[in-house]
């Protein structure tokens, strides 16, 4: 085995297996992007170096995946945390947000 893909869809809609959201060989990643509005599936095939590639894993659902407290709105430098770097993106674009929100999001290092 060479490594995984990853693929996923939303409600509704079917897998395009053309283009994998993910591939590569570690067992974990992320996705970033989604909607808390929208339920999104995922299944993911083993492939080889041959170009074989298995049968779909068993599909997840997504519940929540992405509800907006997981994401920092001050993380501006986006390296995960809420910084001085962040305050200095702040400082030259202050239409990014205002300051008493970006205030309470200092400091926060969780930043996906
Ligand atoms: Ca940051």
């Amino acid at each position: 085995m060479a490594g995984y893909r990853v693929y996923y869809r939303e409600e509704g809609q079917n897998y395009d297996f053309d283009f994998p959201d993910w591939e590569g060989t570690e067992t974990t990643y992320t996705i970033y992007g989604l909607y808390d509005s929208i339920t999104y599936y995922f299944v993911a095939r083993a492939y080889d170096i041959y170009g074989n590639e298995s049968e779909n894993s068993i599909e997840l659902r997504s519940s929540g995946v992405a509800s907006k407290s997981d994401f920092c709105e001050g993380d501006f430098w986006p390296e995960g945390d809420v910084d001085g770097s962040d305050l200095a993106e702040l400082v030259a674009n202050p239409a990014l947000l205002d300051l008493s929100t970006f205030a309470a999001e200092f400091g926060r290092t969780d930043c996906p």
